[in-house]
């Protein structure tokens, strides 16, 4: 059984977006034409709340992209993205919603960002993929959307690491590519067994 995993097409992501992608909206028809060929269809979505803990407003004198240690370890420093309900948390108008067999929001908790649809930045707390995919036979994942070098790349390497198949492909993600992350994420994502097409 397989799964096509569409990582965080929203529109903050996307050009004119609080944290946007270059672009990012250029994936949206390719993700929507692929639909078809998996058993199953997941949409991930970031879900904020305005106060969270990852947005360079919530610490005074930090600007986004600067690094913080948080007690599960470094995190980068975003502008606001993402807020709950807000127009940038929706899905790009055109990506096709209709297919979705789930939609999994993440990073919903003020003290601790979500990059991997797997687990939080903890590294250990669950967002309860895993046994949704488990529990429906699902072995072989695709994943695609934004950004590659951020939750594509910790939902890839969290993915493999669980045991699934997982292949990224890459013409359907865009990177944020800052500080070097995007060659970094590559990187990460083979050292553990991602197949990047
Ligand atoms: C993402 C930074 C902050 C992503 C989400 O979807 O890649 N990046 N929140
Ligand atoms: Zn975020």
């Amino acid at each position: 059984m397989s799964a096509l995993i569409v990582i965080d097409v929203q529109n903050d992501f996307c050009p004119g977006g609080n944290l946007a992608v270059p672009t990012g909206d250029a994936v949206v028809a390719q993700i929507n034409a692929m639909m078809p060929a998996f058993d199953a269809v997941i949409l991930t979505q970031d879900w904020h709340p305005g106060d969270h803990s990852s947005f360079a407003s919530q610490h005074a004198g930090k600007a986004p992209m600067e690094q913080i240690q948080m007690p599960y370890g470094p995190q980068v420093l975003w502008p606001d993205h993402c807020v709950q309900g807000s127009d940038g948390a929706s899905f790009h108008p055109d990506l096709n919603l209709d297919r979705a067999d789930m939609i999994l929001r993440k990073g919903y908790r003020r003290l601790i960002d979500s990059y991997s649809a797997f687990f939080e930045n903890d590294h250990t707390t669950p967002t309860g993929l895993d046994g949704y995919l488990r529990s429906r036979g699902i072995k072989d994942l695709t994943l695609v959307g934004l950004a590659f070098d951020f939750c594509v790349a910790f939902s890839a390497v969290d993915a493999a690491r669980l045991g699934y198949n997982v292949t990224v492909l890459r013409d359907a993600t865009r990177a944020i590519d800052f500080d070097g992350s995007a060659r970094a994420a590559q990187i990460a994502m083979q050292a553990d067994g991602v197949t990047l097409i």
